[in-house]
């Protein structure tokens, strides 16, 4: 498997909204200063050429740090620029094109919404899940009705590969995402639009600490 279940701890998705321009690679880096683990670029609205170059930007910017870099959706764009993965979602390409498309040792997110989606995910394709949305955001205008803590903890149970927890999680709910079984949680506006990215990152990373995993 490409995906070592602890790059999945706390793990940044970017917004442009949130990081314009150059924030981007500024809050990106400064996030992994902070300690994040894992960072998708996801910008679903940018023409396939602003996403390679901001995908090409965050990959000089990675280089060396050990963090892999995944693109949302965009499998031409991940397989032209050689990044770590993909994350797609129930309506894009299949797991298994992406598969195909990028090879064994590249890594497959995929999101699942609810416990039939999570129970279908194929483990010999997909390395992760996205689990959510946990509790309402306005990051992702039109997502699918929340699923709680409760409802993650039910799908993270049924789960044959790691998991990651998504939506509208902040520190504060770092324990119950443990407790749900999750291995880690994903954030946008927990970090992307911080007046201190670093500081946030570095925040929620001591709350998703292996110590305190062992309390749980
Ligand atoms: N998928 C489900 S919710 C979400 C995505 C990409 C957005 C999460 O954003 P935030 O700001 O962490 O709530
Ligand atoms: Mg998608």
């Amino acid at each position: 498997m490409a995906l070592n279940p602890r790059s999945l701890r706390v793990y940044l998705v970017t917004d442009p909204a949130l990081c314009p321009g150059p924030a981007l690679v500024e809050t990106v880096t400064a996030a992994v200063r902070g300690g994040v683990s894992l960072v998708q670029l996801r910008d679903k609205d940018a023409s396939t050429r602003d996403r390679v170059a901001a995908a090409r930007a965050l990959k000089t910017a990675l280089a060396g740090t050990g963090v892999p870099l995944l693109i949302n959706d965009d499998l031409e764009a991940a397989v032209a620029l050689g990044v770590d993965g993909v994350h797609i979602g129930q309506d894009d390409a299949t797991p298994a094109i992406a598969r195909k498309r990028l090879g064994p040792g590249k890594i497959i997110g995929l999101s699942c919404e609810t416990p039939e989606q999570v129970a279908a995910a194929d483990p010999h394709l997909v390395d992760y899940l996205g689990l959510g949305t946990v509790f309402p955001t306005s990051t992702k205008s039109d997502h699918k009705p929340t699923i709680g803590i409760d409802g993650l903890a039910y799908m993270a149970g049924l789960a044959r590969v790691p998991t990651v927890a998504i939506g509208g999680l902040k520190q504060t709910h770092a324990v119950d995402v443990l407790r749900a079984g999750c291995d880690g949680i994903a954030v946008v506006s927990a970090i992307c639009g911080q007046p201190d990215p670093e500081c946030a990152a570095r925040n929620l990373c001591r709350t998703m600490s292996p110590k305190i995993k062992d309390q749980t």
